[in-house]
This record gives C-alpha cells, sequence and structure tokens, in this order.
C-alpha cells in the first residue's frame, strides 16, 4: 500500500516543520495554519480516520491527547489551545492518517465553523 502524506513527513521522504517526535508519533506544524501555533500530531501507526481506531489504540490515542498537552505547554500555549479531529470527509478530513489539529496563540471562538 503506498504511503500517505503524513508518513512521507515521518519518513523525511517530505520536509516538515517537525516539532516533536517519540516512538508512537511525530508532530509538525500545518502547512496552512489557522492559528500561530497549528500543529499536526500524528501516529506513526497510519490510522485512516478516528473511527477506525481499535481498542487495542486505546493506549496509542491517550497518548496523543497527553502529548498534545505538553507539545502545547512547550509552545507557550499551555493554558489555552484546542484540539480537532476531523474524522471523514463530510467533517472536512482531507488526509485519511489520523491527526489531531493543535491550536493556540489567538482567541478561538466556539462553535468552530
Ligand atoms: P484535515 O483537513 O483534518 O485532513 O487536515 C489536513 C491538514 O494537513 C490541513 O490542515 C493541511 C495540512 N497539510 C496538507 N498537506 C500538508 C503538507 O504537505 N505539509 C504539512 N505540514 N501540512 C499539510
Amino acid at each position: 500500500m503506498s504511503k500517505t502524506l503524513f508518513e512521507k513527513i515521518i519518513d523525511r521522504e517530505i520536509p516538515g516543520d517537525i516539532v516533536h517526535e517519540d516512538a508512537h508519533c511525530v508532530a509538525f506544524r500545518d502547512i496552512n495554519p489557522g492559528a500561530p501555533m497549528h500543529i499536526l500530531l500524528v501516529p506513526r501507526k497510519p490510522i485512516p480516520r478516528l473511527c477506525d481506531a481499535r481498542a487495542d489504540d486505546q493506549a496509542l490515542l491517550g497518548h496523543l491527547m497527553l502529548t498534545a498537552a505538553k507539545i502545547a505547554a512547550d509552545q507557550g500555549h499551555g493554558e489555552a489551545f484546542r484540539l480537532v479531529v476531523n474524522n471523514g470527509a463530510g467533517a472536512g478530513q482531507s488526509v485519511f492518517h489520523l491527526h489531531l489539529h493543535l491550536l493556540g496563540g489567538r482567541p478561538l471562538k466556539w462553535p468552530p465553523g
């Protein structure tokens, strides 16, 4: 199966502004930022959508959440940030490799568009 765009960034086949990596995930800046901090947190495991995750991905999903909060703090936005997961094309997902959008650095309105 061909690699996802995000696997190519993880594998350094295409450039990415990586801000964090560990054994389970890689985080890099979004190419089209919607906020001063807009980071994509991507598991190394290429789960296409959140709804494709399985029970044995539970620890990985928890790791992503905890890591997002740590990255937000490292970036100076630990007290005010937003995590977004677009699940499926109808929700705006365009890259089918699960990712958390980590946004911050400006006032964030609710509900999002
Ligand atoms: P989503 O729409 O939820 O699937 O988000 C995909 C995000 O990926 C979108 O905000 C733009 C970002 N993106 C697309 N192509 C690239 C790329 O080549 N590099 C980086 N850093 N981000 C990308």
